[in-house]
């Protein structure tokens, strides 16, 4: 059984992850999505409402399952049975950003990255422009799956009242 595992902040998931994990989802048996924290990054949204969006979002296809991951992914990819990480990448500076984290991976626990480049329609997506979109009251329905804009602008007016 050949298992990818797709993760991410997910903060909120768009169309351009979906389109990943679509893709991964024709190239593997089966797709865990991990929703993960990037130490990086304060969320808008909380771990479990990221589930819940995403697992929405990809109800419909076959194999795809999604859980949230609070430690290592390279933790989540051995319970999986030595798992590959799959990522989309929409140029140089994903590239710059991912390929560091590829080799750690691969140095804590031989596990590969594969890296699937970002579709041309969906390429311009990131989840902190959805949300900068959405901070200034302007539209995202069309970037992200429905019912997670209604998400992101109920996260914004509860932050904000
Ligand atoms: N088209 C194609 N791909 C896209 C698009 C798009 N429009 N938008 C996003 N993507 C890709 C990104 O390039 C990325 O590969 C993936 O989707 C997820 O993106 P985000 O923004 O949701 O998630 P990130 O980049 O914040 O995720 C970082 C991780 C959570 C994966 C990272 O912090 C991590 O691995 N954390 C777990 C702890 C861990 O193991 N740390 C050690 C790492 S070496």
């Amino acid at each position: 059984m050949r298992t990818a595992v797709c993760p991410g902040s997910f903060d909120p998931v768009t169309l351009g992850h979906v389109d990943v994990i679509t893709r991964a989802s024709h190239l593997f048996d089966e797709v865990v999505v991990a929703v993960a924290s990037n130490a990086a990054k304060s969320p808008l949204l909380g771990v479990q409402e990221r589930v819940d969006l995403v697992g929405r979002a990809v109800a419909h296809l076959p194999g795809v399952r999604v859980v949230a991951v609070r430690g290592l992914l390279v933790d989540l990819c051995r319970q999986l049975g030595r798992a590959t990480l799959v990522k989309g990448l929409r140029g140089g500076a994903d590239l710059d950003a991912e390929l560091p984290m590829a080799l750690m991976n691969r140095h804590l626990a031989g596990v590969e990255t594969v890296y699937l480049p970002a579709d041309r329609g969906v390429a311009h997506i990131a989840s902190s422009l959805v949300k900068d979109v959405a901070r200034h009251g302007g539209p995202i329905d069309d970037l992200v799956p429905p019912g997670v804009a209604a998400a992101v602008r109920a996260a914004f007016a509860k932050r904000e009242g």
